[in-house]
């Protein structure tokens, strides 16, 4: 990965060092995009609709005010890096149920036995019980690997040293687990097989007895764009959950496997990164790209950026009438993620805030104060329902009660965001009338 990096890493900085984004510097951009993700194995056609994308964009869409052109471009490259990732999303990592039976399977060596330790360490940080199962009766050594792996995070462990039935294993295996109150159990399984047909076979031999709640394929990310393929071969034998790819440290072709995985519609929850059991980490696309692209300082502006959209967008709703509580929502949320309210509230439309806002903004305390009941709004429009958030119009008096006790305030609280929603929305129309009047006049 670490070439990869360096890679974008220079290329943001060269875009950061240029006067301003001409034709010649954008095509010039794109040509060293295209570049850095075809030598990390990123397939042609995935490469094509980054750039074209970021092309795109850059040509439509203006900067929002106070971006200059070169760091929108630096903005844009980093939305469509996050998109072909599979989005903003995080992978939901909790266990659903107790117990939660995980299998893992894949081809020899791609990491399966170090990624059961990795896992089973990651979920007993966790606070969750976790067991783990060996039925890899193949590879000489498979049994003690797992056990003294099993030891070192304190997990609990059961193989059987001798035997030749992977099944009679795992029987066993979940039977000592259900004994034991385990949390999480974690079945490896065998890759070193014949061919390919036994491996897949046992697999789902294994798939069927075990009936776990997750299946989880382990890829080695050195086989870049090719582990879509191994993805979809998997496929057609046991129905895969999610994906985990191993080695993204020792490769220059991570991108390649990250993008192929993806594309194939499969789920990437965790990649390894180093031999050690700490060096796992969830899949998070966006944290993913900050790396890449070596942001630190670059956070700020990717934030401001975000902020001032989301402004727009919310402003946009709005303007089309859509206003109701979930707008208000949508609001604070964006308000609460840029920090402190004495910096912000500048960035707002004066109309946009609320009256006993406008007064109090140069006063650190009542800025505090002011920050406080917003995030008292925000409990409070967490425990509304969606009908009341879209309806805001149904919310009587055991409602409000209801709502106050959910959100831990009282019902004085409710009322109050209440008012604030109906002055908005007085504004709003009002400022709506005197636009139509105003258009009348310049005979729109
Ligand atoms: N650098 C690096 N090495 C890894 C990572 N994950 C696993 N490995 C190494 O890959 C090699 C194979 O790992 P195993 O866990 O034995 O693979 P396996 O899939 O269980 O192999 P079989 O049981 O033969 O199918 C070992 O040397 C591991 O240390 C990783 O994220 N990064
Ligand atoms: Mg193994």
């Amino acid at each position: 990965m670490k070439p990869l990096i360096d890679a974008f890493t220079n290329l943001v900085a060269r875009i950061r060092g240029l006067n301003y984004v001409d034709e010649a510097t954008l095509r010039e951009v794109l040509r060293e995009i295209q570049r850095i993700l075809l030598r990390a194995d990123v397939s042609a056609d995935v490469v094509s609709s980054i750039t074209k994308a970021i092309e795109e964009r850059f040509r439509r869409e203006k900067p929002p005010e106070g971006v200059t052109s070169k760091e929108f471009l630096i903005y844009l490259l980093y939305q469509e890096l996050i998109k072909a990732l599979g989005g903003e999303g995080i992978p939901d990592i909790n266990i659903t149920k107790r117990p939660y039976k995980l299998m893992l399977i894949g081809v020899e060596g791609s990491g399966k036995t170090t990624t059961a330790a990795k896992l089973a360490r990651f979920y007993i940080r966790r606070n969750l019980r976790v067991g783990l199962i060996e039925t890899d009766v193949y590879r000489p050594g498979a049994y003690h690997q797992l056990k003294q792996l099993a030891e070192k995070v304190n997990a609990l462990f059961y193989g059987e040293e001798d035997s030749k039935d992977p099944l009679g294993i795992l029987r066993r295996g979940l039977d000592f687990m259900f004994r034991n109150k385990v949390d999480l159990i974690i079945i490896d399984t065998a890759g070193r097989h014949k061919n390919e047909e036994e491996l897949l076979k046992e697999a789902k031999a294994i798939y069927e007895e075990a009936k776990p709640d997750e299946v989880m394929l382990v890829i080695d990310a050195t086989i870049g764009k090719q582990a879509a393929a191994q993805a979809e071969t998997f496929m057609k034998y046991v129905p895969i959950n999610s994906v985990f790819l191993t080695k993204m440290d020792s490769t220059a072709k991570a991108g390649g496997a990250l993008t192929s995985v993806i594309k194939s519609g499969a789920r990437i929850k965790f990649i390894g990164v180093g031999e050690d059991i700490d060096d796992i980490e969830v899949f998070d696309p966006r944290r993913f790209v900050s790396r890449l692209l070596g942001m630190g300082d670059l956070e700020t502006l990717i934030e401001k950026i975000r902020a001032i959209e989301e402004e727009r967008e919310i402003m946009e709703e709005i303007e089309e009438g859509k206003l109701n509580l979930l707008t208000i929502k949508k609001q604070l949320d964006s308000i609460l993620k840029l920090g402190p309210l004495s910096k912000i509230l500048e960035l707002l439309p004066a109309s946009m805030l609320p009256i006993q806002f406008r007064a109090v903004m140069m006063d650190e305390e009542k800025v505090r104060n002011a920050q406080e009941m917003l995030r008292r709004w925000r409990y409070i429009l967490d425990s509304m329902t969606k009908e009341e958030l879209l309806n805001p119009e149904i919310i009587n008096a055991s409602r409000i009660r209801r709502i106050a006790k959910g959100a831990g305030v009282t019902p004085k609280d409710v009322k109050e965001l209440l008012n604030y929603y109906q002055l908005m929305k007085r504004m709003i129309n009002q400022i709506k009338k005197s636009r139509k009047k105003l258009g009348r006049l310049v005979g729109e």
